[in-house]
C-alpha cells in the first residue's frame, strides 16, 4: 500500500517530487485500509467523558431530546404538491421567482432556526444530527414558506471549529431533504463567510460552489453598506441564475429628528444602489433590531413605492418589539418576513413564526400556514433547544436599551464574555464606551466584521484609560487593535460619509490607508496551487469544496482535518453524547450507518494511576472494552 500511496500522490503524479518527499509526506503512511470508526468514536467519547468539551459544564443529568417527528404526524391533505417560490425558480428562473412572491396578497415567511436562531441563541452550535430528522418534514409541512434559512453567516466556521462537520455536507443534506424549498444564505459581501475581505475569483468560486450544492437565496451584505462592496457578490449571484437579495443593514432611527445620516433618504438612496447593481430582492436586515415598528412602516411603504422588486425584512427580537414590526411592514406591503419557530425564537433571535402568524388574525395578508404543523415541527425543536443550554447567552428578557446601544444581539453576548476574560465586570461601563466608540468613528454600521472593531475599540479604551477626549493626543504612543488598524487601512471598504481623519491619522501611525475595493487590490488566488498544497498536506486529492474551506480559513480548516483523522465520524453521536460523554451507568446508541447502530454503555471510569490515564470499562454491544485516557483536567 506505501507504493501505492506514492503512486496516487498528486504531487508525485506531477513529477514535483524532490528526494525529500518521503520524509516530507507523512500522508504515504497512511493506508488505505478503512480506519476504525468504531475505536475512533470510542476515543472521542472517552476523552469528552474525561476531559469534558470547551465551555461546557458537566450536567448531571442528561437532557434527552424524546421528540420524534414523522411524514405520517402531518396532515396528509395539505402535502399535495404546490406551486411556491422554488417551483417557479426551477422551472421558470429567478425572476420569475420574484415575480411570482411580487404577486402574492399574503406575507411570505422565512424561517431561520436553522441558521440565525441558533447563531442568535446559542452561539451558533446546533449540529446537523439534529436539523436532519426534520428537514424532510419541514419541507412538506411548510409548503408556503418563501425560503428557509439554512446556511451562511458564522454557520460555516463555526461548523469546522466546534462542531467537527462539513459545512458543505450540511448544505447538500439539507438539499437533498428539502427539494420544494428554496435555501438561503447568508453573505457577507465580499467578506463571504469569513471577517475580511476576499479576493474576488475567491468569491466566485464560493458563490459557484454554494450555489451548486444548493443555496437559492443569497442574502448579500456588506458591514459598512458599501453598495461598491456588493457589486462583485451580485453580479456572481445572477451568473448564477439563483437569486441575489441586495441587502441594507439598518441602522440609527429613521424616526429620530436627531438622525442626520442614517434618514430615509440615506436608505432610499442605497436601494437605488443595489436594485441598479442587480439585486433581485432587497433586503433589510435589521441585525440589532434597532427598527422601530413606524419605521418599519415608513421604510418599507417608501421601498415598495419606489422600487419594482419585492422587500424582504429581517429582524431580531431583540427589543421585544420584533412582531410589532412586522406588523406595520406588513401593512405597508412588505413581501416576505424572516420569522424562527417559537421554541427558537424571541429575545436575541427573530420573533415567533406562530406569534407572528396569530398576530394577523382578521389582516387579509395573514400568512398561509398550517398551524398544527407548526407546531409539531416547534414542539420538536423545544426537545432540541435544552441539549444547547451551556452555550446559551443568557439573555432572557427583552433589551430595550439596545436602542441606545445599538449593539447587535450576537455581538451582546460576546462581548460580555470577552470583557469579563479581560477582567472587565461592568458591563454597563462596555456599553456606553461602545457608543462613544461608534461616534468617534463616524457612527458606522455596526454588524459582522464592523460591529467587532466597535467591540474591540471599547474594550482597547476601557483597559487603557482612553476617553473621547484624550484619545487623539494619548493614542499617538499606543497600537490599536488589528481590527481597528485594518478598518481605518480601509480593508472593510469606505464607511458612509468617509473616515474621522484626525482618528485615523493616530491609529495608522503612518501606514498608508485605500480608497478603493479591497477586492480590486488584492491578487487572485491561485487554486492549481493551493489544491497541490492542500493535496500534500491530506494525502489525498482534495474536492473543490475543501480546497475553497482552505483558502477562505487554511488553519481551521487543517485543525478540523486533524481532528477528523483522529476521531472519525463524531457527527453520527447524539448532541448529549458528543457534548457532554457519558456517565458511568448510561447506555447510548450510536448510529453507525443506516441499519448499523452500536449500542455502547460505560459501566465504570477508575481514579487516576501513576500514568495520568483513567481506565473507562465499556461495553460495546455486550463486549468489554477498557480504554485508557489521559485526565487532563
Ligand atoms: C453574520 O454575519 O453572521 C450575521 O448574522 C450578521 O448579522
Ligand atoms: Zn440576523
Amino acid at each position: 500500500p506505501f507504493m501505492l500511496n506514492v503512486l496516487k500522490n498528486p504531487v508525485f503524479q506531477k513529477g514535483e517530487a524532490h528526494t525529500a518527499f518521503i520524509d516530507q509526506t507523512p500522508s504515504l503512511f497512511k493506508f488505505d485500509h478503512q480506519p476504525d470508526t468504531q475505536q475512533q468514536l470510542l476515543n472521542y467519547v472517552g476523552d469528552v467523558t474525561v476531559n469534558g468539551f470547551n465551555c461546557v459544564q458537566r450536567q448531571k443529568q442528561v437532557h434527552a431530546a424524546n421528540v420524534k417527528l414523522h411524514g405520517h404526524d402531518l396532515n396528509a391533505d395539505s402535502l399535495l404538491p404546490i406551486v411556491n417560490a422554488k417551483t417557479i425558480l426551477d422551472r421558470d428562473g429567478a425572476a420569475a421567482a420574484m415575480e411570482w412572491v411580487k404577486n402574492q396578497k399574503l406575507v411570505l415567511l422565512t424561517d431561520t432556526s436553522m441558521r440565525d436562531a441558533h447563531q442568535s441563541l446559542f452561539a451558533t452550535r446546533m449540529r446537523t444530527h439534529d436539523m436532519l430528522p426534520v428537514a424532510d418534514v419541514y419541507d412538506r409541512a411548510l409548503p408556503n414558506v418563501f425560503s428557509a434559512e439554512t446556511w451562511g453567516g458564522a454557520t460555516f466556521d463555526v461548523a469546522y471549529r466546534f462542531l467537527g462537520e462539513d459545512p458543505w455536507k450540511r448544505l447538500k443534506m439539507l438539499r437533498q431533504r428539502m427539494p420544494h424549498t428554496m435555501l438561503q444564505m447568508l453573505l457577507r459581501g465580499s467578506n463571504a463567510v469569513g471577517y475580511k475581505n476576499y479576493p474576488d475569483n475567491v468569491l466566485k468560486k464560493f458563490i459557484d460552489r454554494s450555489a451548486e450544492d444548493g443555496v437559492d437565496v443569497f442574502r448579500i451584505f456588506d458591514s459598512l453598506n458599501w453598495a461598491e462592496q456588493m457589486q462583485k457578490s451580485i453580479d456572481y449571484v445572477r451568473q448564477t441564475g439563483k437569486i441575489a437579495e441586495g441587502t441594507m443593514c439598518y441602522t440609527g432611527d429613521l424616526l429620530s429628528p436627531h438622525e442626520t445620516k442614517y434618514t430615509l433618504d440615506y436608505y432610499k438612496q442605497l436601494a437605488g444602489q443595489l436594485v441598479d447593481a442587480g439585486a433581485q430582492i432587497l433586503g433589510i436586515k435589521d441585525m440589532a433590531g434597532l427598527l422601530k415598528p413606524y419605521a418599519a412602516y415608513e421604510l418599507v411603504g417608501e421601498l415598495k413605492a419606489k422600487f419594482d422588486v419585492p422587500v424582504h425584512l429581517h429582524t431580531h427580537d431583540t427589543t421585544g418589539n420584533g412582531v410589532a414590526t412586522y406588523d406595520q411592514a406588513t401593512r405597508a406591503g412588505v413581501d416576505v418576513v424572516d420569522v424562527a419557530m417559537s421554541a427558537l425564537s424571541s429575545t436575541t433571535s427573530q420573533p415567533s413564526m406562530s406569534s407572528f402568524y396569530y398576530s394577523l388574525e382578521g389582516n387579509d395578508r395573514q400568512p398561509e400556514l398550517n398551524i398544527d404543523h407548526v407546531e409539531k415541527i416547534n414542539q420538536y425543536w423545544a426537545g432540541i433547544r435544552p441539549l444547547y443550554k451551556d452555550f446559551a447567552n443568557g439573555i432572557d428578557a427583552p433589551l430595550p436599551d439596545i436602542y441606545e446601544t445599538e449593539m447587535p444581539g450576537g455581538q451582546y453576548s460576546n462581548l460580555q464574555q470577552q470583557a469579563k476574560s479581560l477582567g472587565i465586570d461592568d458591563f454597563e461601563q462596555v456599553k456606553r464606551m461602545y457608543r462613544v466608540v461608534n461616534q468617534l468613528l463616524g457612527d458606522i454600521v455596526k454588524v459582522t466584521p464592523s460591529s467587532k472593531v466597535v467591540g474591540d475599540l471599547a474594550i482597547f479604551m476601557i483597559q487603557n484609560n482612553l476617553t473621547a477626549d484624550n484619545i487623539l493626543e494619548r493614542g499617538a504612543t499606543l497600537d490599536f487593535p488589528e481590527s481597528v488598524v485594518n478598518f481605518f487601512a480601509g480593508d472593510l471598504g469606505q464607511p458612509y460619509g468617509g473616515f474621522p481623519k484626525e482618528l485615523q491619522k493616530v491609529v495608522l501611525k503612518g501606514q498608508p490607508a485605500i480608497t478603493v475595493r479591497p477586492g480590486s487590490l488584492a491578487k487572485p488566488v491561485d487554486f492549481t496551487k493551493e489544491s497541490a498544497d492542500l493535496a500534500q498536506k491530506i494525502g489525498r486529492q482534495p474536492s473543490e469544496e475543501e480546497v475553497l474551506s482552505y483558502v477562505l480559513y487554511p488553519d481551521v480548516f487543517m485543525d478540523y482535518f486533524k481532528r477528523h483523522q483522529q476521531y472519525g465520524k463524531i457527527s453520527v453521536l447524539d448532541t448529549n453524547t458528543f457534548y457532554q460523554g457519558m456517565r458511568p451507568g448510561e447506555t447510548v446508541h450510536v448510529h453507525l450507518a443506516p441499519g448499523k447502530t452500536e449500542i455502547l454503555r460505560l459501566d465504570s471510569i477508575s481514579d487516576v494511576d501513576v500514568d495520568g490515564n483513567r481506565h473507562l470499562f465499556f461495553a460495546v454491544d455486550g463486549e468489554q472494552v477498557e480504554l485508557p485516557v489521559e485526565d487532563q483536567t
